[in-house]
């Protein structure tokens, strides 16, 4: 196969290569010795004295040197034996794909290369096929055993070990074990709090949870537009995306090549993948939602089945009596999928067919265990608009058909606004929980504050922090160009990493168990001067050495007990080294005899008279310094 010769795509040359001195390792469960679940290990300077660090680890194989990256092979397809052992799927010729399909011409020669040596997989009826359904059966499966691994982040030597089971039933927050077991991952899913989003025709995924009694996940959105971008540019985002540390990655993918795109995507994506199936069925009618048909939704919805999609974002709450609600809004409509679907229904005058059809998009979910991400089409786009009437509106709907999915046996989430201010931000985590039956909430930042166009994955990180705090199991980034034009790679990694800080500080503030023992490893580092310790601990490695480097670039410098900052004679961190020098000469055995708050006071009396001998100055000539510590 070559797809090189395909004029409509390129050989995508996509990022490879570890972290700044980290390796890739994996860890075996207990209960699944033929899983390798992935984490990576930030290795620290010889005299640290303390052990390497395992992180949670969404790269997939592109960090990993001893594995072959053939992005025109796609990654290795390991999840099909899994589903393929607990039955109930069949194998079958999968639907043509057509030219006129991608919204395009011409551009499916290469996806067809790929499905060429798969079939799609689907599910029979009178089977369990999701999560879901496996869940409340009881049954464990490898996906569950999979990500309680994961949530552990590699804290799983035999001493922790131990500890675990004393700590067994003990719980952190509101009803967390301290170390996530399978059977903790199967009652959460069973109940609907958490998805494992996770296609059956997804073989390369390596899965994920969401919910908000596990780590708190972050998406990035990629997908070209009409105007720029190409496919090779999409599949290297993804893989950027995921190095910084992408949870899932959402293909929103408009105009040329959509099928192409996603599909190069998927086969070398590790991560779960989410589409919104609205924007290619418009394109499939030349961008007029009038046109719109549930004939041609469904049959997009099935296409993006059988290729693996993991979740799907359904605007299904926009409906017919809802959307005068808007019509005094400051900016009225903001999402894509709810503009499509209100002009559709003011045109014909009708409900919305993703309302009307729902139980039919539930049963060909299912087959392939497909999430769904229910949309907020009428989320604020403005923080005048915030949690109006038409916002909740919607919401108590997505609760509505949140109860038909379970029914039906689907997982779900919720997706959630917008531009939110911070005093507003609480009652919409409430409020969703309450009207979803605790599915996951999945909001889209929310910005914090409508005046900084250029800045707004600051505006929108302060709100997906509190939020996260708050209970909400992913958040949807936001990067530098919002409202402003289409993410290069610069502000994909800026989005990731901004919402990687939301995330995380959620995470300790919710208490998780192993959330601090980054910060923890990072504030010693920082603490002892090992200042490589301290950069490769970081998000960004590279960023924080060439910010340390502007000013002290020598090699000399990388164990200076100081940085430019505060210079040598202000560092704090030197300083209080310094008081606790002193204060072990003054506990020396060669001071006994004395009392402790004799010592103290005999040192305060000793300082001060230096004090006064140096100047009485706070501020001192430095060849001064020097020359009176000698
Ligand atoms: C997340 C939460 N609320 C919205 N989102 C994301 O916005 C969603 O997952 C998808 O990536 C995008 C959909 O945008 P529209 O079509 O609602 O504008
Ligand atoms: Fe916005």
């Amino acid at each position: 196969m070559n797809i090189r010769s395909n004029p409509d795509t390129t050989l995508p040359a996509v990022t490879t290569g570890p972290l700044p001195s980290s390796r890739k390792i994996h860890a075996t469960p207990d209960s699944a010795p033929d899983l390798r679940v992935p984490l990576r290990e930030i290795i620290l300077s010889e005299g640290a004295g303390e052990p390497n660090l395992p992180v949670y680890d969404t790269s997939g194989p592109y960090t990993d040197p001893t594995v072959t990256i053939d992005v025109n092979a796609g990654l290795s397809r390991a999840r099909t034996a899994w589903v393929r052992e607990r039955g109930g799927v069949e194998e079958y010729v999968g639907r043509d794909i057509k030219p006129e399909d991608n919204g395009n011409v011409g551009a499916d020669k290469a996806a067809k290369a790929f499905t060429a040596h798969h079939k799609p997989l689907r599910g029979l009826d009178g089977h369990k096929i999701t999560q879901l359904e496996f869940a409340r059966a009881g049954i464990i499966t490898k996906e569950m055993i999979y990500v309680a691994e994961r949530e552990n982040l590699g804290r799983k030597t035999q001493l922790e070990r131990a500890e675990a089971a004393l700590a067994d039933g003990e719980s952190f927050g509101a009803e967390v074990p301290a170390f996530i077991t399978p059977e903790f991952v199967r009652s959460e899913i069973a109940r609907g709090r958490a998805i494992i989003p996770c296609n059956i025709n997804h073989a390369e995924l390596e899965p994920m949870i969401i919910g908000r009694n596990f780590l708190t996940k972050i998406n990035a959105n990629i997908g070209n537009s009409a105007v720029t971008s190409s496919v090779e540019e999409e599949v290297d985002k993804m893989v950027w995306a995921i190095r910084w540390g992408a949870d899932t990655v959402m293909d929103l993918s408009t105009g040329r090549n959509i099928h192409t795109t996603r599909e190069w995507i998927l086969r070398n994506s590790p991560v779960p993948i989410g589409t919104v199936p609205i924007y290619q069925a418009l394109e499939k009618c030349n961008g007029d939602p009038v046109q719109l048909t549930w004939e041609l939704y469904k049959d997009t919805l099935i296409e993006q089945c059988e290729q693996g999609v993991d979740y799907f974002t359904i605007h299904a709450g926009v409906r017919l009596a809802y959307i005068h609600l808007t019509a005094s809004r400051v900016t009225g409509i903001v999402s894509r999928g709810g503009s499509i679907m209100a002009k559709w229904c003011l045109a014909h005058h009708k409900e919305s067919f993703l309302y009307t059809h729902f139980e039919e998009i539930c049963d060909i979910m299912r087959k392939y265990d497909v999430s769904f991400s229910l949309g907020d089409g009428l989320r604020p786009g403005s923080i005048a608009d915030a949690n109006d009437r038409a916002q909740f509106a919607e919401l108590e709907t997505l609760g509505e058909l949140t109860k038909i999915a379970w029914d039906k046996g689907c997982q779900v989430m919720i997706e959630g606004p917008g531009h939110v201010p911070m005093h507003k931000i609480k009652i919409n985590m409430d409020k969703q929980l309450k009207e979803c039956g605790e599915a996951p909430f999945y909001t889209l930042g929310p910005l914090t504050t409508d005046i900084a166009p250029g800045y707004d994955h600051i505006t929108s990180g302060i709100g997906a922090a509190m939020i996260g705090w708050f209970g909400c199991a992913m958040l949807c980034y936001v990067t530098p160009k919002e409202h402003l034009g289409l993410p290069d790679r610069n502000d994909v990694k800026v989005g990731v990493i901004t919402y990687k800080i939301a995330a995380h500080a959620s995470d300790l503030a919710k208490g998780h168990p192993a959330a601090q023992l980054r910060d923890d490893a990072l504030s010693r580092a920082r603490f002892d001067f090992r200042w490589t310790d301290q950069f490769n601990l970081g998000l960004d490695p590279e960023t924080a050495k060439h910010f340390h480097d502007e000013t002290l670039p020598k090699e000399a410098h990388k164990v200076a007990h100081f940085c430019s900052m505060c210079g040598p004679k202000f560092c704090s961190m030197k300083i209080t080294q310094d008081v606790r020098d002193y204060a072990a000469t003054l506990n020396d055995p060669a001071t006994v005899g004395m009392t402790i708050s004799g010592t103290i006071e005999d040192g305060m009396a000793q300082m001060s008279a230096k004090f006064k001998e140096m100047g009485g100055s706070v501020y001192l000539d430095a060849e001064k310094v020097k020359e009176s510590n000698k």
